[in-house]
């Protein structure tokens, strides 16, 4: 069995049964058994039955919320906003079953045409900070696109997907369509990502991880999408509403305390903003409610584990220049108060390492050649921001900042309908919008020879 600990109490909240190879292997039979049905079903049929998935996710959204904040730790207003975002996902992916077309291509003799194709069975992998909005990405469009799917859940977190395959069946998915494999990732992940009848291998979680998949996967070619790390830029120029963009930063960093592949937690300030920005800043961050899950007025929870708590605070040493140190439970809970590190060199190991934790570094800049130089000065490449009043700055900042998503004054880094993924290191592949859909499908050219006539 596999102990659940709720990290706000560092209590056993549940007890689930722990896969293994046995388990992995026949939930791939049963995928592999039930795909060609799924997809031979008329796709407005197929449409219905994750429109329902949704309606039933929707219905339940109130005890989702309260298991995920639960499991991982988080604010019970942030966990309603996730769940609910996995609903809504489903709902954009149940119109993809109609949508998937192909293209005919004028040539001689003949036509033409190309078809996108499910590819069978695929593997999912994810991480433990957004369990279940996570899992959604991958379970609606790889469904939407005539899939059949295994997902192997975090095994901190596996609670949320459990129920998402539980209420999947109540809804009337066919049995075998969607699978759910609770179990350590050096035996579940690796054995998806060996095993011959998985076509592709869709991960979300560390860069280090997301290398040993890439390789694995080699082996049988599979296809490959990997959501990875980031250490990304949040630059702020001094002609920036400085009010706006401090009170904006600590909740691009210390959201889902700092466990966010998208945390912005390399904050370049321009050189003559230094000052009032760490005023403004400091103000919101000794203002942050840290605490309870489940309390309404809470904006930040723990940390997932005490290991991690660990690796967290190797980033504070004694001698660490803290300039700004929220507060923080003592007590039970694996908890660590927001912290602000400045000034900070890029070369720092803070500034260099994802913490995955709530500790963001401040570096001053001079002017724009220095900011993107700092901003790219980064193995990573997943999302980032820039606050400017200079509009023509902020576009020219957003082409040569190297990532692949950014926002302009805002911290926005997804929403369902537009693609999300990393440049370098932070991944291969995009998911959400069009994109991830297609990333679930084989193209197919067919030539059909028509003759003179
Ligand atoms: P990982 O340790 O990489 O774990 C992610 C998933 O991979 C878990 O389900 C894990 O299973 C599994 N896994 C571990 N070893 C494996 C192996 N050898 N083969 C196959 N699967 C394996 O990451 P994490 O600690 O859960 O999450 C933190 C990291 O994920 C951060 O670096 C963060 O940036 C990244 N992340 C990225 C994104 C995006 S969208 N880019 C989103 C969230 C998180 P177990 O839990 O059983 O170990």
């Amino acid at each position: 069995m596999i102990e659940v600990i709720e990290p706000a109490t560092e209590q056993v909240m549940a007890e689930v049964p722990e896969a293994g190879i046995d388990e992995v292997d026949a939930a791939v039979a049963a995928a592999k058994k039930a795909q060609p049905a799924w997809r031979a079903m008329a796709p407005a049929d197929r449409a219905a039955l994750m429109h329902r998935l949704a309606d039933a996710l929707g219905d339940e959204l109130e005890a989702l919320s309260r298991l995920e904040a639960r499991n991982a730790g988080k604010p019970i207003a942030n966990a309603r906003g996730e769940i609910g975002m996995a609903v809504e996902t489903f709902r954009y992916y149940a119109a993809g079953p109609e949508r998937l077309t192909g293209k005919t291509i004028p040539v001689a003799g003949g036509i033409d045409m190309t078809f996108r194709e499910p590819l069978g069975v695929i593997g999912l992998i994810t991480p433990w900070n957004f369990p279940m909005t996570i899992a959604s990405w991958k379970v609606a469009p790889a469904l939407a696109a005539g899939n059949s799917v295994v997902l192997k859940p975090a095994a901190l977190t596996p609670l949320s997907a459990i129920e998402m395959e539980r209420i999947a069946l109540e809804a009337g998915l066919p049995e075998g369509v969607l699978n759910v494999v609770p179990g350590p990732g050096s035996v579940c992940g690796q054995r998806l990502v060996e095993h011959p009848d998985v076509a592709k291998i869709a991960f979300t979680g560390s860069t280090e991880v997301g290398r040993s998949i890439a390789r694995g996967a080699a082996e049988t070619i599979k296809r490959v999408t990997l959501e990875l790390g980031g250490k990304s830029a949040n630059v702020v120029f001094a002609d920036a509403d400085l009010a706006e963009a401090a009170a904006a930063a600590p909740f691009a960093v210390f959201d889902n305390a700092g466990q966010d592949c998208c945390a912005r937690s390399r904050i370049l300030v321009e050189r003559p903003a230094v000052e009032e920005f760490m005023a403004e800043l400091e103000k919101t961050i000794s203002a942050m409610r840290v605490g309870d899950p489940l309390d309404e007025a809470t904006q930040m929870g723990p940390l997932i584990s005490a290991d991690h708590r660990d690796t967290v605070a190797s980033f504070v040493p004694e001698d660490a220049p803290v300039a700004i140190r929220g507060s923080a439970p003592d007590g039970p809970g694996y908890w660590f108060p927001p912290t602000v590190l400045s000034p900070m060199s890029n070369d720092d190991r803070a500034a260099r390492e994802e913490i995955f934790g709530p500790v963001a570094v401040v570096i001053p800049f001079d002017g724009e050649q220095e900011a993107v130089e700092l901003a790219n000065d980064t193995i990573y490449g997943l999302s980032g921001s820039v606050w400017t009043g200079d509009g023509s700055r902020a576009l020219r900042m957003a082409r040569a900042i190297e990532t692949g998503v950014l926002s302009i004054n805002s911290n926005s880094s997804v929403r369902v309908s537009t693609p999300f993924g990393g440049f370098k290191q932070s991944g291969v592949g995009r998911e959400l919008g069009p994109d991830a859909l297609e990333h679930y499908t084989e193209v197919k050219n067919v030539y059909y020879a028509v003759g003179e006539g």
